[in-house]
């Protein structure tokens, strides 16, 4: 009785979409801003939100959009922890005639039909712009003299898109400043204490740290704790550069203990539940939407805080 991609349980009855959405977990403010960002407008939308929090895990995911095929719903949506591995249930959502959205993070897979959009951003793009502002500073970033610039690497979770593609973009525009090279890069699973405890180990095994490349921002608040605890100044004695633009990562930039912040915008869920309507109303959407973003410096993090939402 409904439209040809919808699922045809859930909303049968009174026309109110049902969308399962399968969470990555709660590791950052990023993903907390996220999250709320998608309970709220599937709220203000008038869409009925089944939520999963998956803790990082790539097998919870797979139960969570399994147990979302077996209830029907009229969309799945989910944010891939890691990239591969997911074919066999996307399968299983397209032969039971359920859409599929992917937000925040993309999936590696040959068969393009496994889902119809993906919203999110362009995280190679992020990784450029970190990049291109260390070798635009590279002047002032080396700190102890030496003539290199060390850069510590504070990677996302290991398979992440976001964590692949922030080391790609990053690493292909240092490349064009032979002082600058990546002395030691490991993952901090993107949460404050990883970051922290990655770092610990930074500082007791690297000698010579210029700056830290955090791949997000709870990371580079971590590492933040672990420089401040070995009696050094964060943001003088060691620069450091993140990603996301969150309010901590906001405040720890305009206090001068970060130095530079790429911006990657986690309010996802009013496009999410636009693009979710369009597909069930059988209209075409893009293959492909990417979010706007900008960059911080320390002046523009101070101006920035009072009116920033997240
Ligand atoms: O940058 C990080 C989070 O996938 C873009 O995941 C997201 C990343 C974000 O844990 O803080």
């Amino acid at each position: 009785t409904l439209s040809a991609c919808g699922g045809d349980g859930a909303s049968a009855d009174d026309g109110t979409i049902t969308m399962g959405f399968a969470q990555v977990g709660a590791e950052s403010g990023w993903r907390t801003a996220n999250s709320a960002s998608i309970q709220d407008s599937a709220e203000e939308a008038g869409i009925d939100l089944k939520f999963t929090d998956a803790q990082q895990k790539q097998e919870n995911q797979i139960k969570a959009i399994r147990s979302y095929i077996q209830q029907d719903v009229d969309v799945i949506s989910f944010s891939p922890v890691v990239e591969t591995g997911w074919d066999a249930v996307l399968q299983e959502a397209k032969r039971a005639g359920i859409p599929v959205i992917l937000t925040d993070r993309a999936v590696d897979t040959e068969d393009e039909s496994l889902y119809v959009s993906f919203l999110g951003s362009d995280f190679v793009a992020e990784g450029e712009k970190a990049g291109q502002w260390l070798v635009d500073n590279a002047g002032d970033m080396d700190v102890d003299g030496d003539g290199d610039i060390n850069v510590v690497e504070l990677q996302g979770t290991t398979g992440a898109a976001p964590a692949i593609d922030r080391k790609e973009g990053f690493e292909s525009v240092i490349e064009s400043d032979p002082t600058i090279s990546i002395g030691a890069s490991q993952t901090g699973d993107f949460t404050r204490d990883g970051g922290k405890q990655v770092m610990e180990a930074f500082l007791q095994s690297e000698d010579g740290i210029d700056v830290v490349y955090a791949h997000n921002d709870d990371m580079g608040l971590g590492a933040i704790e672990a420089i401040e605890a070995a009696g050094l100044v964060p943001g003088e004695d060691i620069k450091i550069i993140t990603i996301d633009a969150v309010k901590d990562g906001m405040t720890a930039l305009a206090d001068g203990k970060i130095n530079y912040i790429v911006e990657c915008n986690p309010l996802l869920g009013p496009q999410l539940m636009d693009l979710a309507q369009k597909v069930i109303d059988g209209e075409e959407v893009p293959r492909r939407v990417v979010t706007e973003e900008t960059t911080f410096t320390q002046e523009q993090a101070a101006e920035a805080l009072p009116t920033r939402e997240y």
